[in-house]
């Protein structure tokens, strides 16, 4: 009977986010001051000489650039919306017919994230509090690591002590790790006993796991073990192998039960084929496999795919996606929920700005208010019909029960042989995968597009942000693996918006056109390079020859530069303190601001344009999981770490070194030829500017010039810039 009483309570809430109307008149105030700005540039540029002139067109165009871009990000803002979960209806309502879910981990490297992370996830999404004969987890090994695999057998083993004991003492998180890393308080002496021993048994795992990755083999007691390994006798290497495919754990066999005679969730692992003379598809081929692998063995209607370093923080995820897509009423509009990509080792001041805080706290609650957040590859749930193509259409309801049935008296042995050529380098020759069915091939960031055309196609997603997070990743832990995973992002969100798939073209009509503003946010990541290195190199050289480029302090044009410069900084500075970060998190994410638009963007549309051309060299780099421990500790003190050469690095310290010299030579100019009112009155602006260009590369002329560490900059590297700086500000002193 409550059945029906309740349900016409939705099963989860939407709201608009709280003074958004302060908001709009704060960016309609602030882009009145913009317009001034343009004007200002527009009806000023006559009194120039003819050099002079292009150098005035040049702001103009920056700050054109600048105001465009600064529209754009309104879509981000403009309407943000908070979506709240009721799971004690879900259950009322729906406990006994939950639907199957299928959940995905992908790994690709053994060395670079090494199996025990890689189990941490798997056993922590196998903890899910879901009913376990509905749960499938499949692991993608890329590298067909046999390692891996003996990591995964174990963790087989291992599931069955730690899924009760989750069950059973209610505890969080549930990676193993993750857990017993925490603090644990206030056990009962129950609780410690069970404790004991199952962190006794996590050790001994990991010993194991410890000793064949040192010996880099496992060993032949283990092999003997299981059948499995007997796929690698013919393994010759990671890229030419045979598909392995092994069902560890059976969940529909009523049998497979963990110690307390409760069922276990099934447990998967594959490596798809792989030959030298096919292109693999990198992760989008991965996950195409794993779609159709899955299809056969459990074909659960609701998938989950998370990278293999982030684990699960919250049991009930899984409860809080059903919320949306089996609401009665909205349920069937929705596509994918996503969730944001949070990290568990983050410093308090976040250095390299790793949180991607203004992203996940605002900026996607802003595409959710337009039809929903992109899909970013990790941290996702799909409906699986979605991810194969299906357009939305009204009134359409899924049967969320339609479980899979499995040949009758099919051996498990027999399964994996009928299905493992789903997974075959040639199955998805002269057919629609990577194109219509499953994520899209061709772009290297293949779940943005994907996600794209599946809201192309008529549905919606919806981002869930919950205070306490979902999923828990590893963050980049050095600048240079930052600025590398940048110039990835940015360039391959480039690349779409070049594509058939633009939001341009495609979108157009098919979503909101808030959401296509929204995506040009991501998609114009790169070209904001130009902008950014005119204005943090040109207005400064130009104070060494004392021209003023901004309206001088007395005059009224002034105005709207000051307004717009204060009220952008201070409205940031507020947006960024109330998600949740310090004030030094913000000063360290202005300066990733501005190294990643000089430098990952800089290369990431220089590529993009060697690609057009024709040249194609980019690999797709996996971003290093694990540091040594001189680096990490280094991360730890929030030190800035360089260490390597590399070219983005002399393109930042080049424009640092230039900054460093104008401000030298414009207080020489104003203490010692004592001009200080006249310069002062002309050119306060271009002062400030490269003042404050100076003062955010603090932590760079540390890196080049006093630290002895191993982190410090190459001195290659400070010789190469230091020359190029001092060359371009003498020439252009004198010239
Ligand atoms: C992760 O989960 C734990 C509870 O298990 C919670 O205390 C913590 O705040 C969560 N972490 C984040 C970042 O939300
Ligand atoms: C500051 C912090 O939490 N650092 C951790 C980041 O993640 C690595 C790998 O899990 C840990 O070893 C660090 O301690």
């Amino acid at each position: 009977m409550v059945m029906i009483n309740d349900s016409h309570f939705p099963l989860f809430e939407t709201k608009k986010a709280k003074g958004s109307l302060i908001y709009k008149l704060f960016a309609v105030s602030n882009f009145v001051g913009i317009i001034f700005i343009w004007v200002y540039r527009a009806t000023h540029i006559a009194g120039f000489t003819d050099g002079g002139k292009l150098i005035w067109i040049g702001m103009f165009g920056a700050e054109l650039w600048f105001g465009l871009y600064w529209i754009f990000t309104q879509a981000l803002r403009w309407n943000c919306v908070y979506r709240q979960t009721f799971k004690n209806r879900l259950a009322e309502r729906y406990e006994n017919d939950l639907p199957d879910v299928d959940i995905f981990v992908c790994t690709a490297d053994p060395t670079i994230e090494p199996p025990m992370m890689v189990i941490n996830t798997v056993l922590s999404v196998m903890a899910y509090d879901y009913p376990t004969e509905k749960l499938s987890v499949y692991l993608s090994d890329d590298a067909g690591s046999d390692l891996t695999f003996y990591a995964l057998l174990e963790a087989s083993y291992f599931a069955r002590h730690w899924l009760p004991y989750c069950k059973k003492f209610k505890v969080e998180p549930r990676s193993p790790e993750a857990y017993f890393r925490s603090e644990l308080s206030q056990l009962d002496a129950d609780q410690v006993k069970a404790l004991a021993s199952v962190k006794r048994l996590y050790e001994d795992m990991e010993n194991k796991v410890e000793l064949a990755k040192r010996l880099e083999r496992v060993s032949k007691s283990a092999l003997l073990e299981h059948k499995g390994f007997s796929k690698w006798d013919k393994f010759s290497s990671r890229g030419d192998h045979d598909t392995i495919l092994q069902v560890l754990l059976d969940g529909k066999d009523a049998e497979v039960k963990d110690i307390e005679g409760c069922r276990l969730p099934t447990l998967v692992y594959l490596a798809r084929e792989k030959r030298p003379q096919h292109f693999h598809n990198f992760k989008a081929g991965v996950m195409n496999a794993l779609i159709r692998v899955s299809s056969e063995i459990s074909n659960g209607p609701i998938i989950l795919n998370v990278d293999c370093d982030m684990y699960s923080n919250n049991s009930q995820a899984i409860r809080d996606v059903l919320c949306f897509f089996m609401d009665e009423k909205k349920g069937h509009e929705t596509a994918f929920v996503q969730f944001p990509q949070n990290f568990h080792n983050i410093t308090k001041n976040d250095l390299y700005g790793g949180t991607l805080r203004m992203i996940s706290e605002v900026e996607f609650h802003g595409l959710d208010g337009y039809g929903g957040p992109m899909y970013i590859g990790t941290g996702c749930f799909h409906r699986r019909d979605t991810l194969c193509g299906r357009k939305y259409t009204k009134g359409f309801t899924i049967d969320w029960n339609k479980n899979i049935t499995r040949k009758t008296g099919e051996s498990v042995q027999e399964l994996e042989e009928r299905i493992k050529g789903l997974a075959s380098c040639t199955f998805e020759e002269n057919t629609q995968w990577g194109n219509e069915m499953g994520l899209k091939y061709g772009c290297p960031v293949e779940d943005v597009i994907t996600g794209l055309s599946i809201q192309c196609r008529g549905w919606k997603s919806i981002y869930f942000n919950p205070e306490r997070k979902g999923f828990l990743g590893v963050s980049a832990t050095t600048l240079d693996q930052t600025l590398v995973q940048h110039k990835r992002w940015s360039e391959g969100d480039l690349q779409i918006f070049l594509s058939k798939y633009s939001p341009v073209w495609y979108g157009l009509g098919r979503i909101h056109f808030g959401l296509i503003m929204g995506y040009f946010n991501y998609c114009l990541w790169s070209p904001n390079c130009f902008a950014t290195l005119y204005y943090s190199i040109v207005p400064s050289l130009y104070l060494l020859k004392g021209i003023s480029l901004f309206p001088q302090v007395s005059s009224l044009w002034f105005l709207p530069f000051a307004y717009v410069i204060a009220a952008e900084h201070i409205y940031s500075i507020i947006e960024f303190l109330r998600a949740g970060g310090t004030i030094l998190s913000w000063w360290n994410e202005q300066r990733m601001w501005l190294y990643k638009r000089t430098s990952s963007y800089l290369f990431a549309v220089m590529d993009t344009i060697f690609k057009l051309m024709g040249y194609s060299n980019s690999g797709f780099v996996i971003s290093t999981k694990v540091a040594d421990q001189d680096v990490t500790q280094r991360y730890e003190q929030e030190k800035m770490e360089f260490g390597v050469t590399s070219p983005m690095f002399i393109i930042l310290s080049s424009v640092a070194m230039i900054n460093l010299f104008c401000l030298f030579g414009i207080l020489k100019k104003m203490i010692v030829i004592g001009e200080f009112k006249s310069v002062y009155e002309t050119t306060a602006l271009q002062i400030l500017l490269c003042g404050v260009l100076v003062l955010i590369n603090l932590p760079l002329y540390n890196g080049l010039f006093f630290r002895r560490d191993k982190g410090r900059m190459p001195s290659s590297v400070t010789v190469k810039s230091v020359v190029f700086a001092v060359s371009l500000c003498t020439c252009f002193a004198f010239l």
